[in-house]
């Protein structure tokens, strides 16, 4: 099974992602890699601590001469901004984060929980969907991630297929799929800055390429949309899922919310094998398995709950009122959780996608893709 853990924190020495069950025979692209570990980094509303860091990835474990063994992937991204041992302890817990609510868990410090709570940990996630991407991307499966929404404001996507939008995606501030909506996002975003607070938003990730049949509807813990709720959902700040029409499909009739079935032999070759969708609300999920089409998610982005003009808090230890702490942060981090969310989704998709095709090396991956599709073309 393909699956990674991380450890590390915010101002430690170091973050680490194990990807375990990682194919062999894959040739490794750390560019495209740290391209990912460079947009996590950006987007406009960023604060100071993405000034001191570069992040990078090196594989320490499972790769000989660049492609992969078959064997665990360590992947570390080193903390530039490496302090923990003169950091002080915080007394007055942050409304929103997990100050209080693991300094009483764990009888002990929020500095501890802090510090391994904090969205700092996103970086090595970003890593190991990264590398996901490179078993998609041998079977021509392309992903992105971008904002659909900020501070309220919705953004007017442009029309485009995935490479498009990677372009529109590039030449936004906010990464969304309309720069020239850019200067009113940024004003927001200034505004809150100003006020000391912070702002969230709304992430959209659509995979396109991917084969029939990936998840499976047999089992609860093994539905495709399942494990993308749970593993969206367990990002930072993140409030909310969907997949397609998500909650919208609530409001519609029926006849307003499946997507009808054709057929186009001309396109049997493709992904789709021909299944035409002329309305894809599922979001290319069907009882939890992918059917053909483009796969969709959203995510709701929580503001970032360190406020520098700050909320009603306490002082833990003496259990006075006071003021929340404020160290230093972001004023909106919802650019940088587009590709977090890319890249979360990404794996999960990546797993199932072992599951069916196997995981062992590529080349059998591909043999049995190829089979899988040719009897597929006979259903
Ligand atoms: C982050 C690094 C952190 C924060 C932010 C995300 O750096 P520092 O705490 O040193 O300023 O900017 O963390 C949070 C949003 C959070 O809630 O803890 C990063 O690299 O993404």
């Amino acid at each position: 099974m393909l699956r990674y853990w991380t450890a590390g924190e915010s101002h430690g020495k170091t973050l680490l992602a194990v990807v375990d069950g990682f194919p062999a025979g894959i040739e490794i692209d750390t560019d495209s890699i740290d391209y990912d570990l460079r947009m996590r980094q950006g987007g406009y509303g960023r604060g100071g601590r993405q000034k001191i860091e570069t992040d990078k990835v090196e594989l320490l474990t499972g790769v000989w001469k660049n492609v992969s063994m078959g064997s665990p992937v360590t992947l570390q991204v080193i903390n530039r901004d490496y302090k923990l041992e003169k950091l002080k302890e915080l007394e007055r817990p942050r409304p929103g984060h997990g100050d209080l609510t693991g300094a009483v868990k764990f009888l002990g410090s929020i500095r501890n929980v802090l510090e391994r709570s904090s969205a700092r940990e996103t970086a090595v996630r970003v890593a190991a969907g990264a590398l996901a991407k490179q078993i998609l991307a041998e079977f021509q499966i392309e992903c992105i991630g971008f904002v659909d929404e900020l501070g309220g404001h919705q953004i007017h996507r442009q029309a485009g297929d995935i490479q498009q939008w990677r372009t529109l995606r590039e030449q936004s501030e906010v990464y969304s799929l309309n720069p020239e909506q850019d200067p009113e996002i940024k004003q927001l975003i200034d505004q809150a800055e100003e006020q000391g607070d912070t702002l969230g938003g709304i992430l959209e990730v659509h995979i396109s390429g991917l084969p029939f049949g990936l998840g499976t509807h047999a089992q609860w813990d093994r539905k495709l949309d399942g494990r993308i709720a749970q593993a969206v959902m367990a990002v930072q700040a993140i409030k909310g899922v969907e997949i397609g029409l998500g909650f919208e499909a609530a409001r519609r009739p029926g006849s307003q919310v499946h997507d009808p079935i054709t057929y186009d032999a001309d396109k049997k070759d493709t992904p789709s094998l021909g299944f035409e969708r002329p309305t894809n609300n599922a979001g290319g999920l069907e009882a939890g398995m992918t059917n053909g089409q483009s796969l969709v998610v959203r995510a709701a982005k929580k503001p970032i709950s360190t406020l520098r003009q700050p909320l009603e808090s306490i002082n833990l230890d003496t259990k006075q009122a006071d003021t929340a702490s404020y160290e230093r942060s972001d004023v909106c981090a919802v650019s940088a959780a587009a590709i977090i969310i890319e890249n979360v989704v990404a794996f999960e998709v990546a797993v199932a996608f072992c599951e069916k095709f196997g995981n062992d090396s590529i080349s059998e991956m591909k043999a049995r893709y190829d089979l899988f599709q040719q009897m597929a073309q006979q259903r």
